[in-house]
Parts: structure tokens; sequence; C-alpha cells
């Protein structure tokens, strides 16, 4: 049995309740095991995750280089030091998800560094050099909320656009069902106890200027565009289902 048909097979189901959130057991309750249930089970100590394609599969949207950085020196940092912080706290044995759910503001370590290593590991499951267009039934889906495909992308791009500094656009599912965006500074996310607008990430965007400075410089305007270029519809509608 590998690591993924394990998770499936056991782990998911109960993995949040455990985790202790009332909102990841109200938000996955009755949901099918799907790739975001799958990154919250694992247990540290972490690793760094293959990326699913080359560096180069984005260009021209997103650069080689930029990949090679972001996903060999940026995540494996979040990586090495979220298990360094976890020794110390004598925690390297949990979940993803419960280690989330039972943050506090005031831990900075594992706050940074575990919302470091979902939000990279989730992002690049967003990322699909063969991206295409939405399904009928995702455009459905998210016009429901959204107005239309359009209006998904114009408000996902505010929010991403609206972050101050460092930070990530989310599409999130909310505890009574419903879609949002909305955006968290560095490396927070909807998951976190203490967010704004908590919710389970459907769909992730980093938009620190590590993400696109090569490439783009300071037009983040023009990465956000390109991001709906590779945006990976199929993995966002495997979520939705
Ligand atoms: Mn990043």
């Amino acid at each position: 049995m590998n690591r993924r048909e394990f998770i499936t097979n056991s782990v998911a189901a109960g993995a949040f309740i455990a985790a202790g959130g009332s909102l990841l057991a109200s938000c996955t309750e009755g949901d099918t095991s799907n790739d975001v249930d799958a990154l919250l089970a694992l247990q540290g100590p972490f690793s760094l995750p293959e990326l699913g394609f080359a560096a180069g599969a984005l260009a021209p949207h997103i650069d080689a280089e930029t990949m090679g950085i972001h996903h060999g020196k940026h995540h494996q940092g979040y990586v090495t030091k979220l298990n360094a912080a976890l020794e110390e706290q004598n925690a390297e044995g949990n979940t993803l998800g419960g280690i989330l759910a039972g943050l506090t503001p005031e831990d900075t370590a594992v706050r940074n560094n575990g919302g470091g290593h979902f939000n990279h590991s989730l992002f690049w499951q967003c990322l699909s050099p063969t991206a295409g267009e939405p399904s009928e039934s995702l455009a459905a889906k998210l016009s429901k909320d959204f107005g239309s495909i359009d209006g998904f992308k114009q408000a996902f791009s505010a929010a991403a656009s609206g972050v101050f500094g460092s930070g990530w656009a989310w599409l999130i599912k909310k505890e009574d069902g419903s879609l949002a965006v909305t955006n968290t500074p560095n490396q927070d996310n909807p998951l976190m106890p203490f967010a704004e607008q908590p919710g389970m990430p459907l769909l992730a965007l980093d938009v620190w200027e590590h993400a696109y400075y090569l490439n783009y410089q300071n037009e983040r305007s023009a990465y956000i565009e390109h991001f709906w270029s590779v945006c990976n519809w199929q993995a966002l509608e495997a979520r939705l289902t």
C-alpha cells in the first residue's frame, strides 16, 4: 500500500475530528478524501513534496528559475524550520491539520513555517502546465457564489491584489457550505483558528514577491493575470466534489 492509498483508506476519514477543529470536521463531513484532506492528514516530520511537473513547465507564465528557487529553497526552508520547531515542542508526530487547527498566534515558528509548508504544498497542486479551461460543472458551481467564472476570477484577483506586502489569496468553503474569496498576511491561512475569514482552502495563490519578482518585478497584477493560464481547474473541481 502506498502512502496515498494508506491515507485514503485509513486516515482521512477520522483525521479532522481527531485534529480538534470543528470547522475542519464540519467542512470535511461527508466529503470524500481529496488532495487537501491528504495534505492535512500528513504526519511529521515533514518533507518537501514533489512539484508534479518540471520547474520550467509553467513558462512563460512562471519561469523555471522562480519555480526552482521557490520550491527548492523557500519551501524547503519552511519544512526544515517547521520540523525543528515541532521537535523542540515534542510535537513532531502530529498531523499538519492538527498543527494548524491547534495554533496560537504567539507560536510564530510553527505559524510561519507550518503555514508555509501547507500553503506551498497546496499551491503547487493549484498549478498545471496543461491548465485548460474550467469544465461546465465547475463553472456552474463557481457561478452560484460569484455569478460567473469571470466574476470568480475578478473576486479572487482582487483578493490577491489587495494583500498589502506578503501573503496569499484563497478560495475557501465556509462552514455554511458557501464559497468565498479571502486573503491572509504572511504565511497565515484560513485553517488557522485566528483567521479573519475561516474556511477550507480550495485554491491558493502566493503573492509574496519571491513568487513573481524575477519575471514580473513590481507588476503583481501581471503575475496574477498569468496565474489564470496555469490554474489547475481539474484539481479545484476534484476538491469541490
Ligand atoms: Mn512562497
